[in-house]
């Protein structure tokens, strides 16, 4: 096991790695910005190590300066949170270069799925449902129509080098196509420094629907369930569930069981998060994501497993603690994201928290880094918190949040927390029933 943990990130999920060390009995270093120094996160770690000013490019972004906090404190391993260098294939690579240990899969499985069309590809070999069009990049007009009229209109264009949702076209005839294709090409070539793009079936209505799986580094990989996540705000996700109120059992255990087989057959370590869109009963595979994600805790919250304990385990060659067999899915868990934002139009609002006042009771889940007095500094992502509620099903998962919601104060600045109100109480979302356009729609005719 790790003496010595460093944890390359800020806020509520420098926080979150930092209680798994805790109970793990790992000694902890942070590293932060000086826009940070006074960050619950370096309040409660046992070391901290200032690594540069407010921009992320030079602070949580720089690979010198972390390696070099490693070196000063004698970390052995990195756990990178998300965003920041959580999916940084050359980072993991450095820190393996250095003897220090990548919570995380390999740098080489990182590249894979950071390249959207070696990713999809990956996936289709693997056995997982992909969704229909071009196999590869495509750059003459003449093959993306011959594509184009054999999936049928309307077809997506995607950058290789983009992924959650940036650089992606939408042709609705063959007339269209032809602008797509080129300033799809020219957008991703000025944004990515890579023009490659490829074409898929655009599917109208789905859900997103993402599995959490793991690898445990020896050839065996497990899913943890799946996450509904079709609630967001371009593209930004601003409510998850678990389950997905749109699965049964048997549709849950099928698309489960092949990606915890694709897991295992890949040989990937530690965990990943498969996203699908979902649409009339089918799955079809989207993009990778090879970190821990925000809304992990709905799955901590509905399976009673730790991941980041699970994270630790795996990285440090102990192997998962469950096998598939003992990850059952009890209840159901909702989390709502708390950004520092004005509820209508989600123009950031930083600023001092003066009055900071968190839900309580059973089934109730605060993860955040903020305190009453808390300066929120204007330089970094606007999540200040996430509520996670879980109950026996999903009628009393949507009482307690009511209440939860009611209870949470957070007073000086914006928050998201009406918008929640609001939904707790919308008939749609009592019913489960919507897909990824929903709350565009929604925020649209509030307005
Ligand atoms: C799509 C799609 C429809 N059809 N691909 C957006 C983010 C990126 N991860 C993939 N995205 C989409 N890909 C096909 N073939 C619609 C979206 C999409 C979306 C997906 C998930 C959640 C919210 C979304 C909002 C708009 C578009």
């Amino acid at each position: 096991m790790f003496q010595k943990i460093l944890i390359a990130n800020r806020g509520e999920i420098a926080l979150r790695v930092l209680r798994a060390c805790k109970e793990l009995g790992i000694q902890t270093v942070v590293v932060h910005s000086t826009a940070d120094a006074d960050a619950m996160h370096v309040r409660l770690a046992d070391e901290s190590v200032c690594i540069g000013p407010p921009p992320s490019r030079d602070s949580y972004l720089n690979i010198h300066q972390i390696v070099a906090a490693c070196e000063i404190t004698g970390a052995d391993a990195v756990h990178p949170g998300y965003g920041f260098l959580s999916e940084n294939a050359k980072f993991a690579d450095i820190l393996a270069a250095h003897n220090i240990t990548f919570i995380g899969p390999s740098g080489d499985h990182i590249r894979i799925m950071g390249d959207k069309i070696e990713a999809k590809r990956t996936a289709k070999r693997l056995g997982i449902p992909v969704v229909p069009g071009s196999d590869g990049a495509v750059t003459e007009e003449k093959e993306a129509k011959r594509i184009a009229a054999e999936i049928g209109y309307p077809v997506i264009i995607k950058a290789s080098a983009g992924g959650g949702g940036r650089g992606m076209k939408v042709a609705h005839t063959e007339a269209d196509l032809e602008i797509a294709l080129q300033t799809a090409r020219s957008e991703a070539g000025a944004a990515f420094g890579d023009d490659a793009v490829y074409i898929e079936k655009y599917l109208q209505k789905p859900r997103h629907i993402e599995v959490q799986v793991f690898g445990d580094g020896f050839g065996r990989g497990v899913h943890f369930g799946e996450r509904d996540c079709s609630l967001q705000r371009r593209h930004q996700k601003v409510w998850e569930e678990a389950n997905s109120p749109a699965l049964n059992a048997e549709e849950r255990s099928r698309i489960g069981g092949i990606c915890a087989k694709a897991i295992a057959d890949l040989g990937y370590s530690g965990a990943g998060t498969i996203e699908f869109l979902y649409e009339n009963g089918e799955f079809y595979f989207i993009e990778m994501n090879t970190r821990l994600q925000v809304e992990h805790p709905v799955t901590e919250a509905i399976t009673g497993i730790d991941l980041v304990h699970e994270q630790i385990r795996v990285a440090s060659g102990g192997g998962l603690s469950v096998k598939q067999e003992d990850i059952k899915f009890n209840g159901h868990a909702i989390e709502c994201r708390i950004n520092a934002e004005d509820p209508r139009t989600f123009t950031p609002s930083p600023g001092t928290i003066t009055h900071f006042h968190t839900p309580g009771g059973l089934g109730i889940r605060v993860d955040s880094g903020v305190y009453s007095g808390y300066k929120i500094p204007p330089y970094y992502d606007s999540l200040i918190g996430k509520l996670i509620v879980h109950g026996r099903n999903r009628v009393e998962c949507m009482m307690r949040l009511r209440r939860a919601l009611d209870e949470f104060v957070v007073d000086g600045i914006k928050t998201t927390l009406p918008l929640f109100r609001d939904l707790v109480g919308n008939a749609d979302i009592a019913n489960g029933d919507y897909d990824i356009h929903w709350l565009e729609k929604y925020l649209a005719k509030e307005e």
